[in-house]
């Protein structure tokens, strides 16, 4: 059976999430040799002394004597020992990583796996290596110890990999302590002041550690008057949460208003260009720096939504970000500057205006202007977290600056942790996108590599105070996948998946784990393309509730200031983006694509609707009508949601009992609102285009 641990000092217990003792059972019945110092080193140590208390293991730090060991995990440049097992040991890692080629560094968190002998070595060349490295260990349980595992190095493709919490500190009147938060309060912030439970932030550090995660931004990217002081009067409580994640190698980040300089400093503008906001960027900045030395930099979501931005004084987004990360540069930061900026007044009246163009049109023209240390952060799809959209343009029009994707955990449109929706597989597909055309290089690439190149992976997370840090246990597997993904962008997500099941649900404390396993492959694999089956169809987006954005709303967005239609008539549906006839939204991907996307001949099925306004009766390339699509679709979407719950209910009694109750409930209500969407979707389209299901079934 599954054991939770309670977390020290008092208050409720709390989900282990994927660092269940029992993960640990393999690491921690060996004898387990450490060596080097430093804060996490420390780390390391407190990892694998819990593990052998608990499993009847023994650890050593740098000792001089001579043992026995069955794990050596220890920093390249660390003295030599006096123990020649230890010594063959790190000379196997050495000769592994020589061999393995390349230039043979493993960088600030790279480590090496090696066996020599009975021994399997873990060597890094910083701390935060062999931090990554003890886990990878805890990862792969007994296989850590085979004696035929061939070496392995590991470096992470992305240098940064981000959390963006998007977390209040005084509640917001709508949105709440956390926007957009489907799991319960904020883990950091209550009614306006900090929660000051830093074991929860150390537990999360360390979840976040385990799955590669190296930053995060520890407020909204909405900064209203309580969030902005963060950056002066109520430093000390960011600086305390940096304390609590620190030794778990996480850089903390705090959104920042572009406004400060008159909120808070007292000055009578913001703009950019301006002496006295250069003087009072760079005296704040380095208190921020005085108090957090290893403060990793701002996040800006400026002229959006609207937020204050550089447009208020006739400057550009480039003058913006540069002006912050010229006070960050001294001190090693980095600025994430938004590419989420649009019209957000639209009349929907007005066909000319698109908002899938906006972000390109903003910032493509920027492309060279960015200071090394700006980061343009730009979400995955032209629009806004839908369950399908392409891929954004900006992606590919921008080589002279540091791009970073941001994704979104949270599940704001994609069943808000009240549906499965694992999104592992629409991650990847994103990641694989080749914008210049198959073959070419791909989205992962742009975002990866050393030094100043790519800009890293960012996400919206989706944990608060709930008991299983994420409201639907099953969407810790999102979180998880996140971060490895972050890790390397080319790992097939179901393998991710897979590992997160044998971390959370141990075989070892179940009593059928194949069962486990493979009804948590069977539920979640598809979940994505399940919840896109009975939402809205072929990429046309949106379509749910205005404001809360839960549940079917066919034409809640159609006649509001969004920009965000589907134009369904009784002929057809769809948003003609084509340069032909449309908005020109396909001429801003490079030819390949432009081309592609530009006829709805061409055009791929899935994102049909979101480049093209098309009569019910076209034929896509499945053979399927536009009508008939909908309509089959939305029924098999229901159908894999019922098969879903009749599946879980396998696992009653073969799992801890408070997550298969809390599973249990919540795959109720995906059926409930499956069936909703189901049946309003199709209803819609049957009024409006009087077309029959060709197989008769109920429409309302
Ligand atoms: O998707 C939208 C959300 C807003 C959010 C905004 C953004 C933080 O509905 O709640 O605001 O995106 O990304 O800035």
């Amino acid at each position: 059976m599954f054991v939770e641990e309670p977390m020290e000092g008092e208050g409720p217990r709390v989900h282990p999430a994927w660092l269940p003792p029992e993960a640990f059972r393999s690491l921690g019945a060996r004898r387990i040799l450490l060596h080097g110092e430093g804060l996490l080193i420390d780390t390391v140590l407190d990892e694998v002394s819990r593990a052998c208390a608990r499993y009847g293991g023994l650890v050593w730090h740098s000792p001089s004597w001579n043992v026995d060991v069955d794990l050596v995990l220890a920093l390249r440049g660390a003295d030599e020992l006096p123990n020649p097992a230890v010594e063959a040991a790190r000379a196997a890692g050495e000769a592994a990583l020589a061999e393995l080629g390349d230039d043979g560094t493993l960088g600030d968190e790279g480590f090496v796996l090696a066996r020599a002998g009975d021994v399997t070595v873990v060597l890094s060349d910083a701390p935060a290596g062999l931090l990554y490295g003890l886990f990878h260990v805890v990862r792969l349980c007994a296989a850590a110890f085979d004696p035929t595992r061939p070496a392995e190095r590991h470096r992470p493709a992305l240098r940064r990999r981000m959390l963006n919490h998007w977390d209040n500190v005084a509640a917001h009147p709508v949105m709440g302590q956390v926007e957009r938060g489907y799991a319960g309060g904020s883990i950091f912030w209550q009614d306006g002041r900090s929660r000051g439970d830093l074991a929860r932030v150390r537990e999360y550090g360390r979840l976040l550690a385990s799955c590669g995660v190296n930053a995060i931004s520890v407020n909204n990217v909405n900064v209203a008057h309580t969030e902005a002081l963060l950056l002066t009067e109520r430093l000390g409580d960011v600086a305390e949460i940096a304390d609590a994640l620190r030794p778990y190698g996480i850089r903390v980040h705090l959104s920042v208003s572009f406004a400060a300089p008159v909120i808070l400093g007292g000055l009578p503008t913001a703009d950019p260009l301006d002496e006295k906001v250069r003087l009072w960027w760079a005296a704040t900045t380095r208190r921020v720096y005085d108090r957090i030395p290893d403060f990793g930099g701002y996040l800006v979501k400026a002229d959006s939504e609207g937020q204050p931005g550089p447009f208020t004084y006739g400057r550009d987004h480039a003058d913006g970000a540069n002006l912050l990360a010229e006070a960050l540069a001294p001190h090693g930061g980095v600025v994430h500057w938004r590419a989420f900026v649009y019209n957000h007044h639209q009349d929907w009246r007005d066909r000319s205006t698109d908002r899938a163009r906006a972000a390109y049109d903003h910032f493509a023209p920027l492309d060279g202007r960015f200071r090394t240390n700006v980061v343009v952060q730009v979400k995955f799809g032209p629009v806004d977290f839908q369950t399908r959209e392409p891929v954004s343009p900006v992606l590919a029009a921008m080589p002279a600056t540091r791009l970073a994707v941001e994704l979104q955990v949270t599940q704001e449109y994609t069943g808000q942790q009240r549906h499965v929706c694992h999104l592992g597989p629409w991650w990847s597909e994103v990641l694989r996108f080749a914008p210049w055309g198959p073959g070419g290089r791909t989205i992962a690439d742009v975002i990866t590599g050393e030094a100043a190149a790519g800009g890293g992976l960012v996400a919206v997370a989706n944990v608060g105070d709930d008991l299983f840090w994420t409201g639907h246990p099953l969407a810790q597997a999102n979180l998880y996948t996140f971060g490895r993904l972050a890790w390397d962008p080319r790992r097939d997500p179901t393998e991710i998946l897979d590992e997160w099941i044998t971390l959370t649900f141990p075989p070892s404390a179940t009593a059928d784990a194949e069962l486990v396993r493979r009804t948590l492959h069977e539920i979640m694999d598809d979940s994505w393309r399940t919840y896109e089956r009975y939402t809205a169809p072929l990429g046309v987006g949106f379509m749910v509730n205005p404001g809360d954005h839960y549940g079917p709303g066919v034409d809640g967005y159609e006649y509001t200031r969004w920009g965000t239609y589907h134009f369904a008539d009784r002929d057809g549906v769809g948003v003609d983006r084509s340069r032909a006839s449309g908005t020109g939204f396909t001429g801003q991907y490079p030819p390949y694509w432009a081309q592609v996307y530009e006829s709805p001949e061409s055009c791929p099925d899935e994102l049909l609707l979101f480049f093209h306004h098309v009569p019910y009766g076209h034929v896509l390339h499945s053979g399927s009508t536009v009508i008939q699509h909908i309509y089959d679709t939305h029924f098999a979407g229901v159908e894999e949601v019922t098969a879903m719950r009749r599946r879980w209910q396998r696992l009653n009694g073969m799992i801890d009992p408070s997550v298969y109750q809390r599973v249990a409930e919540r795959l109720d209500e995906q059926v409930r609102c499956a069936t909703e969407w189901r049946d309003q979707i199709n209803t819609y389209f049957f009024r409006k285009s009087g077309v029959p299901d060709e197989r008769g079934r109920d429409i309302y």
